[in-house]
């Protein structure tokens, strides 16, 4: 890391809020990288000072993006860049419009409408990391281990991955387990994720099951234990962000892939590269990025983030706010109905109909049928959907929606799936914030 570059000065901002120069943007401070932006506005971070504080140039160029004083700035942590810059400021490298939520570690979603395409972009898939991402990712010294209770370990290239299994294309879904949790009242801990950590990538590898079945893996085998090579945000040696697994008769789905291409490009950096997991309809912390290695255990796998309350919601419907004890939770499987309207965009003027365009998904089930509401959900009418390229994909759906007169509206979209599922009004609350699936609404101006 070159924190020599950091000597470069950031573009100065006079006292009486005059430009000399130009207000710099996040873009310009970061423009030499993290680490060398993070030096930049929080100083040097060291090990006894692990957060760094935001003071002196960097608290003045902060404070003039964001136009007034931050009268608590010795308390922000380092890396922190505040809400109200990341919405509209920060950019990542290979990723187009995305919010930023968190940069230690980089944390990124989606605004609804730019999820409009039918398969995702590599450049519009949300970035959930829990870690630091790994500096080496290079695809042709790439190793896969899979080991535990296996008759067969087997250490394999990417190479070996594309010619000893049959590979497959199949188009994806990935939402994090905690999607919508900025609407959590009481609020829950943790991303605020408003809409966008989901996806729908065409994803290319070989399926988990192929792999596992060439493994030989064993009778007593119970669940699976995934490793990548992205490290511990403390620095930690040895110390991992996160390792989940999921059970043995999830890792047989067809649809599962280890994956070493998007979209037909390799896989975004942050997304993962060279080789990860793609477990579609689960929580997104199943499908392991940077994936290094694949362990079969004999128990429910307790690496970072499966035990305790990460990932798990109480198994017994609890009131907003309540205090559930550890062990009323459970690991989540499946995630739930929902849908998203990606056309119009929330806040769009409208004529006197609209075309509405959105996609709707449930974890291992198809969705059956989305409706829209133009009228706060008095009358429903069925929208055009189609069938999920394949299991594992989300849908999309059109409709027309007209309106009788001007005035202010709200378009809302609710999904039902094959089981009778249906998305809610209001949020079922859990003490960690997963889960969200209430119905989606946008806002719509008719002149
Ligand atoms: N190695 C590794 N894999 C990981 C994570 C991570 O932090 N490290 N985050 C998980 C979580 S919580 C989610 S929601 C998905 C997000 O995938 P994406 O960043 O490609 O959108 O990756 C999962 N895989
Ligand atoms: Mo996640």
């Amino acid at each position: 890391m070159k924190i020599t570059n950091a000597t470069k000065k950031v573009k100065s901002v006079s006292s009486t809020g005059e430009n000399t120069n130009p207000i710099p943007t996040l873009s310009d401070i970061y423009s030499d990288g993290l680490e060398v932006g993070d030096y930049r506005l929080f100083g040097r971070v060291t090990n006894s000072n692990r957060r760094g504080f935001l003071r002196g140039a960097g608290l003045g160029a902060m404070s003039a993006l964001i136009g007034t004083a931050i009268p608590f700035h010795r308390f922000m942590p380092a890396g922190m860049i505040p809400v109200a810059l990341a919405e509209t400021m920060m950019t990542l490298p290979d990723k187009d419009g995305l919010t930023v939520l968190n940069d230690r570690p980089i944390n990124a979603e989606t605004p609804p409408h730019l999820l409009d395409d039918p398969i995702t972009p590599n450049n519009r898939h949300f970035v959930r990391n829990n870690g630091i991402p790994p500096a080496n990712t290079d695809a042709s010294s790439w190793m896969l281990k899979i080991d535990g209770l296996v008759d067969n370990p087997m250490e394999l290239s990417i190479d070996e991955l594309k010619s000893k299994f049959k590979v497959y294309t199949k188009a994806l879904l990935i939402e994090c387990g905690g999607n919508g949790r900025a609407f959590f009242n009481p609020p829950a801990k943790g991303n605020q994720w408003t809409y966008g950590a989901v996806a729908c990538s065409e994803w290319t590898g070989v399926r988990l099951k192929d792999v596992l079945k060439a493994a030989k893996v064993k009778s007593n085998a119970v669940y699976t234990a995934h490793y990548g090579t992205d490290t511990h945000l403390s620095g930690k040696e040895g110390k991992l962000p996160i390792s989940r697994g999921i059970p043995i008769h999830k890792a047989n789905d067809d649809s599962i892939l280890i994956a070493f291409a998007q979209n037909g490009n390799p896989i975004s950096p942050l997304n993962g590269a060279p080789l990860r997991l793609v477990v579609p309809g689960w929580p997104g912390s199943c499908s392991q990025k940077w994936l290094a290695r694949i362990q079969i255990r004999d128990q429910v796998h307790d690496g970072p983030k499966m035990t305790g309350k990460a990932y798990r919601v109480p198994n017994r419907p609890v009131e907003a706010g309540e205090k559930v004890a550890t062990k009323d939770f459970e690991i989540i499987e499946r995630m739930p109905v929902k849908s998203l309207i990606t056309s119009p965009q929330s806040g769009a003027k409208s004529g006197q109909s609209i075309e509405v365009r959105g996609h709707a998904w449930s974890g291992d089930r198809k969705v059956k049928a989305v409706h829209i509401s133009s009228d706060f959900g008095a009358t429903w009418q069925k929208a055009k959907l189609q069938a999920p390229a394949n299991k594992g994909a989300w849908q999309n759906f059109q409709a027309e929606v007209k309106f009788p007169q001007s005035g202010y509206y709200e378009i809302w979209s609710r999904a039902t799936d094959s089981a009778g599922e249906r998305q809610p009004h209001a949020i079922s609350w859990n003490p960690k914030g997963y889960l969200n699936n209430t119905l989606f609404r946008v806002a719509v101006r008719v002149a």
